[in-house]
């Protein structure tokens, strides 16, 4: 039986990071983590301040979808206060320090699909969620929300089975979700001062995608579109190359794998 019970002290102490998750709220259950760390980043929390919840009631997706996030996964939310130069890397940041940590604490590899998903064996097994509180050039805060389906079998979750996975499911073990926590908060902080240094993280990023290179449908607000996913701008928006040759810039939408 893994030991698997989260506390603030448990999440913070000795954690190896300068400001991420040096404060830490965590709730049993709650709304949403994203709504808290709005809340508090509102009135002034410290940069790296994180929200966690073991359960949350309300959970969010993109574009007011549900994010189902029952006991067992894990829902945190990052609160940062970047240079608004920043803000379309913290997509990239945010979704490779979770390959990352998976990696690194379960053995399992991850593959990224534009814009948001984390997929193991072709399967969502993280959502992330950024909402930026941005006027003219000053960011008064970023909230990078996270979703990641641990400690939870799949089969007891129908409506998002057939795309969905969880660490557990593909481990064939639960496995402890303070330790992929701890680890996740290590490698957004490593991650997001390296773009201060002018790392590469885009090169990282666009290797990470399954999306490249394949024949897609996406769905971007009203609009539908077909071709061949050719790459993606240092901006994160995806190039999407048209039977006709043609080129379109997509900032955001949902691609499905057509081959
Ligand atoms: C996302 O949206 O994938 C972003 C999810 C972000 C969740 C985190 S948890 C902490 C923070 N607080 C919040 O309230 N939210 C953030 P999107 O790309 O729109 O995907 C949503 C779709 O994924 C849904 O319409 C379902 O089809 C599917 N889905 C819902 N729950 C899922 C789950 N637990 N695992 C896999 N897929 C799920």
């Amino acid at each position: 039986m893994v030991e698997d019970s989260l506390s603030t002290t448990s999440i913070t102490s000795k954690l190896e990071t300068r400001f991420i998750g040096q404060r830490v709220i965590y709730y049993p259950r709650v709304t949403s983590t994203n709504e808290i760390a709005k809340q508090e980043a509102q009135r002034g929390a410290v940069e790296g301040t994180v929200v966690i919840a073991d359960e949350q009631t309300a959970g969010k997706g993109r574009l007011k979808r549900v994010w189902l996030s029952p006991k067992g996964s894990i829902a945190l939310s990052i609160i940062l206060r970047p240079s608004v130069v920043y803000l379309p890397f913290l997509i990239m940041v945010s979704s490779l320090a979770v390959v990352h940590s998976i990696e690194a604490v379960t053995g399992l590899k991850s593959q990224l699909r534009w814009p948001n998903d984390v997929l193991v064996n072709g399967k969502k097994v993280a959502g992330i969620l950024i909402e930026n509180n941005v006027r003219g050039d000053i960011v008064n805060y970023a909230v990078i929300g996270i979703g990641v389906n641990i400690n939870l079998k799949l089969s007891d979750f129908p409506e998002i089975l057939p795309a969905a996975t969880s660490l557990s499911d593909e481990l064939g073990r639960n496995m402890s979700r303070l330790a992929l926590i701890r680890r996740l908060l290590v490698e957004i902080e490593k991650l997001y001062l390296a773009l201060s240094t002018g790392g590469s993280i885009y090169q990282e990023w666009q290797d990470n995608l399954v999306t490249l290179g394949r024949r897609v449908h996406i769905k971007s607000g009203k609009t539908d579109y077909e071709g061949i996913a050719e790459s993606v701008a240092g901006d994160g928006s995806l190039l999407l190359r048209h039977p006709d040759g043609s080129l379109t810039k997509i900032v955001a939408g949902d691609v499905t794998l057509r081959d």
